[in-house]
């Protein structure tokens, strides 16, 4: 079976919304593999958006990233790359359309309430940062 990584970003976390955002990906049929409440350290944080090393916007990325508790969750269910990043929307939160997760709770590009894998191979990557004992 197909799985995929969303990590609950910290303004998600703050909002309130950890229910809200689990609750749909429980309706459109994915199991939940593993659930984990963590906080990234600079060290965590810099290694999990290493592909993004050097843009102009890492630095306000790995701020926000830091800032609080995130839920780190396995999702399982079919073609769960794919169908999970269309169901969290564009990353410009305020481009995302409405029905997505970021179309109907964020506006903004960093803080932009989830992370979820955008390959497999990103997937394998982020999975063994946010869940350690699977290295
Ligand atoms: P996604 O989260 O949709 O996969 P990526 O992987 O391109 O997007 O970017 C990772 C994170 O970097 C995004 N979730 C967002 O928080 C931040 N980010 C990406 N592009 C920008 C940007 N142009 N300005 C500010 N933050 C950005």
């Amino acid at each position: 079976m197909d799985q995929t990584l969303v990590v609950l970003k910290p303004d998600a976390v703050q909002r309130g919304l950890i229910g809200e955002i689990v609750g749909r990906f429980e309706k459109r049929g994915f199991r939940i593999r593993k659930m984990r409440m963590l906080t990234f350290g600079h060290e965590i944080a810099a290694d999990f958006y290493s592909p993004h090393a050097g843009k102009p916007f890492f630095s306000d990325l790995e701020r926000f990233i830091t800032s609080g508790p995130v839920v780190g969750i396995v999702l399982e269910g079919n073609n769960a790359v794919e169908v999970v990043r269309n169901m969290i929307g564009k990353t410009k939160s305020d481009e995302a359309i409405s029905g997505t997760i970021r179309g109907d709770y964020a506006l903004g590009y960093t803080d932009n309430i989830i992370h979820a894998s955008d390959s497999v191979d990103s997937y394998i990557r982020e999975s063994k940062i946010v869940f350690p004992e699977n290295r």
